[in-house]
């Protein structure tokens, strides 16, 4: 173990690059709302299209970037080809020329170094940073094993690192996108239909009859083609049923609001089920046909009656009646929507597991309008050596908890990383690319202590991140404008091909993350396993073996090639589901094996004390977490978060509009910043909410810095799922602080 990891501020650092860069762009003035995409006035001769697709956010649109001859990207529009977007982006995609044109970029390879006792960065040369990173490894491999080397990822980068490890000889990789987001969803429809909804998800929205969105706040998430399918949808008449205890922008535009006291929506859920099952309103054919457990399901769920849940929801027995037939003169062409982020309350993948039963009982899984059958390009992988067998895994990180963890789970693997006698399977080294997991993990000292512990810390980012401040090793990528990267696959209703390609050269000293990881790789001897020159050379010989070029794709962008499955069960057919029976599960008996429920079960969560407030969270259409937090062109349409309060609330604390209030938590963690006063009908009176990824504390965020308040800070208390380890975080409260406390800001 080494000295303790101090966090530094990139700032210290005499960055000689900057003044060259700043020349180079010239943006913006994002807090007087003044944005200028790129050099004044565009350069004569006619613009370059540049086939890309968009990274600000994982619903991948693709698009064109629209290049000036010197190479200056002027603007970024959608593809008109790719069902994913229709040729519109939404306002983070156009606005993503902001994360290429950002002054605050990462620049240069840093090294961690101690000059006077005092640790600082010192700018390094590729060579140097990529020899000190495979030298550590190296020491790693040698006297702890591979395995021990870690990979946190989320994004397009994370595949290369991902392949560096394997070839390394590790499978300690771990994404926030399971534990902190979909992995209860996930994990929910797995054991109930064999198989999840993927990303982007395969709810037929175009043709859906009713949409059921369970806190899913789809408008404000802002996955393009499933708002636009949305939106289709309400013109065409279909009924939007929004369970939500803030009015979000969907609810606005539902047929029924149903603003329900927040942790209480298995409640609700059970609720339905009983209707459906006891009233007879279930999709009889379609139960009989795929379903088990039936009988036992409506037994289980006999007491669950709409009067029950009323007691719990505070939603009247005639709505959810009401809703409940709704859904079934609808089904099948129905979807209770999955929802994405599920990290909720800690039981989240059995209140999956009830939105994946209604799915069922309504017969929507596999019918038009409810949720198809997605299909995707399959290209062979580029040719490499087979991947060496590790001794143990991620899944030894779990200390035999969490049995039903499809994925790793970041809290387990950062709690590996903390030394403790006894541990066997100790994590010593990380590289964390595209994801700042000082905001995404709530687990604030869990993951300082490990940070600490470690050997080596590598972060490969494109902004100097919160996380790049504990790295020993900072490696600047250049951004998704500026580099090729794997074709885009994602499975949906046709399968598409799409290309990304570098618009334009990487500013400043960047490189791509494919470039970083060959590096590395063969420093470390794996060359073999990164056997190109160039990333388009791996892309060229996949495109061929699916009869397409890099020369046809640079031109169109986007592929379509036909579906070979079918999109829907065809009437009356025997279609084998993906669980061990091939029937859907109803009752889990796999649950029910690792002593879990087997169908869900109501428990009360805590609530807030007198004078405490549930802290919600969730998105801004113009922000995506906090990685656009200090994109300019999305600062100017949203520059910070607000706190909603009810105005009964405010009234009871004197608050008014825009005033500024520090928020403290149940434990007494207070807000690092103050945030606006935002006084609304539309959220209940026992909860406050705010959009995530603002309060950034890190300075050389120069546009972010001390913009909103960080709910990941407040988030002190999680209630962890023990059947596959989802960090629950809404389970904290917060009380208002009117004036200033007194307590040092870090930064
Ligand atoms: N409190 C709280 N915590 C949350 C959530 C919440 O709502 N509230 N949401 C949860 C959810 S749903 C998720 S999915 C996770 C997301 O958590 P993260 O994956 O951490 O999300 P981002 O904020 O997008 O962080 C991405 C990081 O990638 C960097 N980056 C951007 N582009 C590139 C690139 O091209 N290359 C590289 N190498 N880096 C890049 C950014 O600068 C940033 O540091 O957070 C989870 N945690
Ligand atoms: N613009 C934009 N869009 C995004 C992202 C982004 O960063 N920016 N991130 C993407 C990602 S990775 C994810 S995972 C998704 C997340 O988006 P979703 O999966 O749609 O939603 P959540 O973040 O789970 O939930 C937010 C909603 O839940 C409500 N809510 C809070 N507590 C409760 C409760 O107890 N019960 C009910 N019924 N509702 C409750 C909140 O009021 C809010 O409206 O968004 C995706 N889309
Ligand atoms: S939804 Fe918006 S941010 Fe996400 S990939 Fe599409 S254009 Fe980009
Ligand atoms: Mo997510």
């Amino acid at each position: 173990m080494q000295t303790r990891r101090k966090f530094i501020k990139i700032s210290s650092l005499g960055l000689g690059m900057t003044a060259v860069a700043a020349g180079a762009t010239n943006l913006v003035s994002g807090q007087s709302g003044k944005i200028a995409l790129g050099k004044e006035g565009p350069t004569k001769g006619p613009m370059r299209k540049v086939a890309t697709y968009c990274e600000v956010c994982f619903w991948k649109c693709a698009g064109w970037a629209h290049v000036t001859p010197d190479g200056d990207i002027q603007k970024i529009t959608g593809n008109q080809d790719d069902p994913q977007c229709n040729g519109r982006l939404c306002p983070r995609g156009t606005g993503g020329v902001g994360m290429y044109s950002d002054p605050d970029r990462l620049k240069t390879p840093l090294i961690r170094v101690t000059r006077n006792g005092e640790q600082t960065y010192r700018e390094a040369t590729w060579d140097e940073a990529l020899d000190y990173v495979a030298g550590k490894m190296k020491d790693i491999a040698a006297k702890h094993g591979p395995e021990s080397m870690a990979l946190f990822n989320h994004g397009s980068s994370g595949r290369y690192f991902t392949h560096l490890l394997n070839a390394f000889g590790s499978e300690n990789i771990a994404a926030p996108s399971f534990a902190q987001c979909r992995g209860p969803r996930d994990t929910g429809f797995e054991l109930t239909f064999g198989e999840s909804v993927g990303s982007p998800e395969a709810t037929d929205i175009r043709d859906t009859r009713c949409l059921v969105l369970i806190g899913s706040h789809i408008g404000e998430n802002m996955h393009n083609g499933q708002v636009q399918e949305m939106s289709d949808a309400i013109d065409r008449g279909a009924v939007i049923i929004t369970v939500d205890p803030r009015l979000s922008t969907a609810a606005s535009k539902s047929k029924y609001w149903m603003p329900i006291k927040p942790a209480t929506d298995l409640a609700l859920l059970l609720a339905w089920i009983h209707v459906l099952t006891h009233e007879g309103l279930y999709n009889k054919e379609y139960v009989e046909k795929y379903a088990e457990g039936f009988a036992e399901l409506k037994e289980h769920v006999k007491e669950y009656t709409p009067e029950w849940a009323y007691g719990i929801t505070t939603l009247k027995p005639e709505m959810i009646r009401h809703t409940a037939r709704e859904m079934a003169n609808a089904a099948p062409s129905v979807i209770i929507h999955p929802g994405r982020h599920t990290t909720w309350y800690g039981d989240d993948v059995q209140r999956s597991r009830a939105i994946a039963i209604l799915n069922a009982l309504l017969g929507s899984w596999g019918s038009r309008g409810g949720i198809f059958f997605k299909e995707g390009v399959k290209v062979p992988a580029f040719p490499a050596p087979a991947y060496p067998k590790p001794t143990w895994s991620w899944h030894e990180t779990l200390d035999g908890k969490y049995p039903m963890a499809r994925e790793s789970v970041t809290n387990s693997m950062i709690e590996a990383s903390i030394p403790a006698t006894g541990r066997t399977h100790q994590i010593h080294g990380w590289i964390v690319s595209g994801t700042n997991l000082v905001m995404a993990i709530p687990l604030k000292e869990q993951l300082h202590k490990a940070m600490e512990s470690l050997d080596l810390l590598v972060v490969v980012d494109t902004m100097p991140m919160e996380i790049t401040g504990y790295a020993d090793v900072v490696l600047p990528e250049c951004t998704y404008l500026e580099r090729y990267d794997d074709l885009r696959l994602s499975p949906h209703r046709e399968p598409t091909i799409a290309l990304r390609m570098p618009a334009t050269t990487p500013k400043y000293q960047t490189q791509p993350a494919w470039w970083i990881a060959k590096q590395i790789g063969e420093r470390l001897g794996l060359g073999a396993y990164f056997n190109f020159k160039d990333l388009s050379e791996v892309l060229e010989w996949q495109l061929k073996q699916v009869g397409s070029s890099l020369a046809e794709m640079e031109k169109i962008g986007l592929k379509k090639l036909p579906r070979k499955s079918l999109l829907y069960i065809p009437p009356g057919a025997d279609y084998p589901f993906k669980t061990a029976t091939g029937k859907i599960h109803l009752k889990s008996a796999e649950l029910a094996e690792s002593g879990f429920d087997a169908m869900p079960v109501f428990r009360p969560h805590p609530q807030p004390e007198t004078g405490f407030y549930r802290l919600i969270y969730g998105r801004a259409p113009m922000h995506t977490f906090s990685r656009t937090a200090n994109n300019r062109n999305l600062v100017a349409l949203m520059p910070e978060n607000a706190i909603w309060v009810n105005p009964q609330v405010a009234e009871l604390w004197g608050l008014k509009k825009d005033q500024h209030v520090w928020l403290k938590n149940q434990d007494g963690v207070i807000s690092n910043f103050s945030v606006k006063v935002r006084i609304t009908e539309r959220i209940r009176w026992d909860s406050v909410y705010i959009v995530h990824g603002f309060g950034h504390r890190h300075k050389p965020l120069s546009y972010a810095y001390g913009r909103g308040v960080n709910d990941t800070e407040l988030i002190t208390r999680i209630s962890i799922d023990p059947i596959m380890g989802g960090t629950g975080m809404r389970g904290n409260f917060v009380t208002f602080l009117k004036e200033e406390p007194k307590k040092e800001v870090k930064s």
